[in-house]
């Protein structure tokens, strides 16, 4: 457990990096510590996804390169959504290779990340070449902590940079680090294909992680939108339980 346990506006004070006090700040005004992971592969239901869901979380997270049909009109459109509804805007392309190649990965082909994205994760995997190369293009991002010592290493040294982790439970006490947690379902269980599901109350309050991260829990849902407001509430209350 934590030593010291800080409200979202007193980690956004202490924190220097831009992005991490942007999003700690929309935490505390939105009331919300949900990233919704918008995994689906039609534009209209993506961006319809982002306006309808967008007042209730802090992250919309994108897998771009699932689109069926992807044009730049797209990106243009999310980036005013994440304007107007005010929530970051994360592409969870996971670079995994050499500086040089996820310079291209991020800035060129089809998606042209770095024009839009505010947020992007890498492996620790390639060492410190994938860091040196991402952050001459992009200023934000986000380690995943498969291999946690090489994350918590990489992230520390690069702590103008690197805004936290993708992990399964907190990895640092530096209050600088968000932490952010996929597999998280209101019921806990697993899908057909390895995914592990765990509660928003276990992911915040028992593994004081900071950031909820929610797909299908919310996506396949009959009601998407009062299903996020459901989620919202569930992590915002784990969360402010966390100071009784
Ligand atoms: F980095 C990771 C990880 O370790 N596990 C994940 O599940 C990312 N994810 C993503 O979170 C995954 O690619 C999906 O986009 C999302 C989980 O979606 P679900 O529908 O809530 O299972």
């Amino acid at each position: 457990t934590r030593k010291k346990v800080y409200t979202h506006s007193e980690r956004a004070a202490l924190c220097q990096h831009p992005l991490t006090q942007k999003l700690l700040t929309i935490m505390d005004m939105k009331k919300t510590n949900l990233a919704l992971s918008a995994d689906v592969t039609s534009s209209k239901q993506l961006l319809s996804l982002a306006d309808s869901i967008g007042p209730y979380i802090c992250i919309l997270k994108t897998h771009i390169d699932i689109l069926d049909d992807f044009s730049p009109d797209v990106t243009a459109e999310l980036r005013a959504l994440a304007d107007k509804h005010n929530f970051v805007i994360f592409e969870d392309r996971k670079f995994a290779d050499i500086g040089r190649t996820v310079q291209h990965q991020l800035s060129s082909g089809i998606y042209h990340i770095s024009r839009w994205a505010d947020l992007v994760n890498a492996h620790p995997l390639p060492g410190p070449g994938i860091i040196d190369g991402l952050k001459q293009i992009i200023k934000n991002f986000i380690i995943i902590s498969y291999s946690p010592t090489e994350a918590i290493e990489m992230a520390e040294a690069n702590s103008d940079f690197v805004i936290g982790y993708i992990c399964q439970s907190r990895l640092t006490d530096n209050p600088q680090f968000l932490h952010m947690t996929p597999g998280v379902k209101l019921v806990e269980g697993g899908d057909s294909l390895g995914q592990q599901y765990t509660t928003p109350e276990d992911v915040i309050r028992r593994k004081t992680c900071d950031i909820i991260i929610v797909g299908r829990g919310i996506t396949e849902s009959v009601d998407p939108v009062a299903t996020a407001i459901h989620y919202q509430q569930a992590g915002y209350a784990a969360y402010v339980s966390l100071f009784h």
